[in-house]
């Protein structure tokens, strides 16, 4: 199951008491005092983990408490610190406050850290209160609350290629083909309720990832069809690929349809690189094939054609990700620079 959005909530851990205490020994007969300090309360991290691409685990279980500090102890000794807890989630998870809503962070990159709620700090002991002139203090400190917060978690994966289309574009068998992703493949609209993320092997030691993402619909940017929803996967992707299916009657105002629901989203969407890609070509007439050639002659974006279940084209067609892609890595990273 894949699960986007989820509120957890979490509480640090209390810091333990200082202790109040004074020295006995035998043959000392006024000790001083020697109540150690409260350990320190547990921290809630949430780490950015790349195994993982779904917020499932925190669906079954949404809360999370880290250990309370140890309250001190006698003959100075300090109390053990709570274990911190850590909650795993997959890049490209935003956190925000839940009542707020405010972000407070947005854990893209593998092993990434927010520290979300701070463990209480501990309490000191009555030794650290001794002063020349004031040589028994029976006072020690409480150990410092602990936070709690609810948070709002939201994946917005991360991808380098986003594939766009109508329902039945085949989008899903073309994921399945370029990489060992296996999402549901049917010969009816709307099959891919949520988005599939595959990884693509590239050459011998490369790889980049492609989304899979339900289909789009004229109207979807007004609640049509599944919605415009689940587009924010694509806000993150680098660049995009609509696909068509060779047996459309009029490439270029299902593609006008397209690129209006994803400006309809958001600008950012109609900015990214893009290139067409017409889907299906083993079944495709000596009609369809002018009409791509038209096509081809027509725009100033790369069209490509290639069938999933001949082959024709695919290897071509990963060149052209990994090529777009890269250029746009490229971009970006200058654009850090
Ligand atoms: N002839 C032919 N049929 C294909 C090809 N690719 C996909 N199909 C068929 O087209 C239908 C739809 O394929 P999907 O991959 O499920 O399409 P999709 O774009 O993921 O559809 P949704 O998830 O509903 O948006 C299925 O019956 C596939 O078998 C292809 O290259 N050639
Ligand atoms: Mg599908």
């Amino acid at each position: 199951m894949f699960v986007d959005q989820v509120t957890i909530s979490v509480r640090s851990g209390k810091g333990g008491a200082g202790c109040v205490s004074f020295r006995r020994e035998k043959y000392v007969p006024k000790g001083g005092p020697d109540g150690g300090n409260g350990g320190k309360g547990g921290d809630v991290i949430l780490l950015a983990n790349p195994q993982l691409h779904t917020l499932l685990d925190q669906r079954y279980r949404h809360e999370y408490a880290a250990e309370d500090g140890v309250k001190g102890q006698k003959s100075l000794r300090s109390g053990r610190s709570g274990e911190d807890i850590i909650i795993q989630v997959p890049c490209g998870t935003v956190i925000r406050d839940s009542e707020s809503q405010e972000m407070l962070a947005d854990l893209v990159k593998p092993g990434q850290q927010f520290l979300a709620a701070v463990g209480g700090r501990g309490g000191r002991g009555n030794a650290e209160f001794a002063t020349a002139t004031h040589q028994t203090p029976r006072n020690a400190e409480p150990g410092r609350p602990s936070i709690e917060k609810e948070l709002l978690l939201e994946l917005k994966l991360i991808a380098d290629v986003g594939l766009v289309g109508f329902p039945n574009a085949g989008k899903s068998t073309l994921i399945s083909t370029i990489s060992a992703a296996k999402p549901k493949i049917a010969d009816y609209p709307f099959t891919t309720l949520e988005p599939n993320l595959g990884i693509v092997r590239y050459r011998e030691y490369d790889s980049f990832t492609v989304a899979d993402l339900p289909g789009l619909i004229e109207g979807a940017h007004t609640g049509k069809g599944l919605g415009i929803q689940f587009l924010k996967h694509v806000e993150r992707t680098r660049v995009l690929v609509i696909l068509i299916e060779s047996f459309s009657n009029d490439f270029e105002s299902d593609l006008a349809v397209l690129r209006n629901e994803l400006s309809s989203y958001s600008g950012e969407l109609s900015r990214k690189p893009w290139f067409v890609a017409i889907s299906k070509m083993d079944s495709a007439d000596e009609d369809s094939r002018q009409r791509v050639e038209d096509l081809k002659a027509s725009l100033d974006v790369d069209v490509h054609a290639f069938s999933s279940v001949s082959g024709e084209g695919v290897s071509a067609l990963k060149d052209k990700m990994w090529n777009l892609v890269g250029v746009q890595t490229a971009s970006e990273f200058n654009e850090e620079e």
